[in-house]
């Protein structure tokens, strides 16, 4: 890797898991992308080489095997949409551009009748996906859907607005967009659709459980920053990484920024583990469940972060680490100094420590 960043085993405490069916959920997806004919043909080949069925049945590895194939179709379309469209695209430094287009798509997420970009491939299959979710998702998981994929588009905008002026971001600002710009938040309603439930909007939507969801994103986003970013530092557009805004806000070298990017991610995932341990401990089974699936969907993508071609290239190797630590390099209970997030340290009450002999966490005084 240039610059002298080579990126260490990430700390990683929950266990790894893939669904039984994943093999044939990847070979599908790789027929859905070409059926669909999503991306260019150039771009289509590459994604279908990227494993992302894979990374579904990681991020589901009990659920339902049409649910993790919707997954998994979303997925690649979702990469259709971010290289394609935003990243490798025109649209991506044509922030005003990309509002009409994404509102278009919008709409045939939530009204797949429209007579609508007729002739547009990303259109087709987010028709064939959204009715796919409908036969899994209650009205309000569909709502919940198409109301990410708005955060999701309105962030991608964002990152165009810092692509068109060459401009790289602040830390909170970059915190706060990273929360949508990874399209995790998207991901959610496909959990609960996974295992045939709907968690109650006084479970999903409380402060407590918000908060949990927003760390899950952070340290997925933070962790594909790590694995992604030697694909992305090679780019003539490379201004959205948490790298890239460390170097840039604090005058940091680079192997300087990588070694506060993963300080901040292991506190996250330190406080993501504890509020995850409490709300587990008095919630209702669907919340329990939904919990276990924002741990795998973390674990998950780190698994395919580190194995997928996607971000091991080896035409050009990124030399990425093969194993994980199972202790943080900062266990600090301290809050980020980023006001976007510093908030989440203020749910728990109680401060806890890490202890690395039994990789548990026990109030300290
Ligand atoms: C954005 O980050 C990646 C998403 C738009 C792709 C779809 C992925 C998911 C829905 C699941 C979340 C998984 C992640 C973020 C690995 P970025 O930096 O453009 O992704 P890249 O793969 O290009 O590094
Ligand atoms: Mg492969
Ligand atoms: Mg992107
Ligand atoms: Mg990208
Ligand atoms: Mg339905
Ligand atoms: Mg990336």
């Amino acid at each position: 890797m240039e610059h002298g960043v080579i990126v260490p085993p990430v700390f990683s405490p929950i266990p790894p898991a893939i669904h039984p069916r994943h093999e044939a959920i990847n070979e599908r997806t790789t027929q859905w992308a070409r059926a669909f004919s999503i991306g260019s043909p150039e771009l289509r080949e590459k994604l279908v080489a990227h494993d992302i069925g894979t990374f579904a049945a990681r991020v589901l590895p009990e659920g339902r095997e049409e649910v993790v194939s919707i997954l998994a179709d979303f997925i690649i379309w979702l990469f259709g949409v971010d290289d394609g469209l935003c990243e490798e695209g025109e649209l991506g430094k044509d922030p005003a551009g990309l509002v009409g287009e994404l509102s278009r798509m919008l709409r045939i997420a939530q009204n797949p009748e429209v007579p609508m970009l007729a002739e547009n491939a990303l259109a087709a299959g987010l028709r064939d996906l959204r009715h796919r979710v409908g036969r899994h998702a209650t009205p309000g998981q569909e709502a919940r859907w198409v109301d990410a994929l708005r955060e999701y588009f309105l962030s991608v905008v964002w990152e165009a607005s810092h692509r068109s002026q060459e401009s790289v971001p602040s830390l909170n600002d970059y915190t706060l967009m990273r929360l949508y710009d990874g399209a995790t938040s998207v991901v959610l309603p496909l959990l609960e659709m996974g295992h045939g439930y709907e968690l109650h909007p006084n479970e999903r939507d409380s402060t407590a459980v918000r908060a949990a969801a927003e760390m899950a994103y952070f340290i997925i986003t933070w962790d594909n920053d790590l694995f992604s970013y030697h694909k992305e530092s090679r780019t003539q557009q490379y201004y959205l990484n948490v790298l890239r805004v460390l170097e840039h806000e604090q005058q940091l070298a680079p192997a300087e920024a990588l070694t506060r990017a993963v300080a901040q991610r292991d506190r996250v995932m330190c406080l993501f583990l504890r509020l995850r341990d409490e709300l587990a401990a008095t919630g209702s089974p669907q919340l329990r469940q939904y919990l276990e699936n924002l741990g795998t969907f973390i674990r998950g993508a780190q698994d395919w972060g580190i194995s997928s071609h996607r971000y091991t290239t080896p035409e050009d190797p990124a030399g990425l680490p093969s194993t994980f630590r199972d202790t943080p390099t900062d266990d600090s209970g301290e809050p980020l100094d980023i006001p976007a997030v510093s908030w989440w340290w203020d749910v728990l009450p109680e401060r806890e420590t890490f202890q690395p002999a039994d990789g548990a966490f026990r109030t300290t005084a």
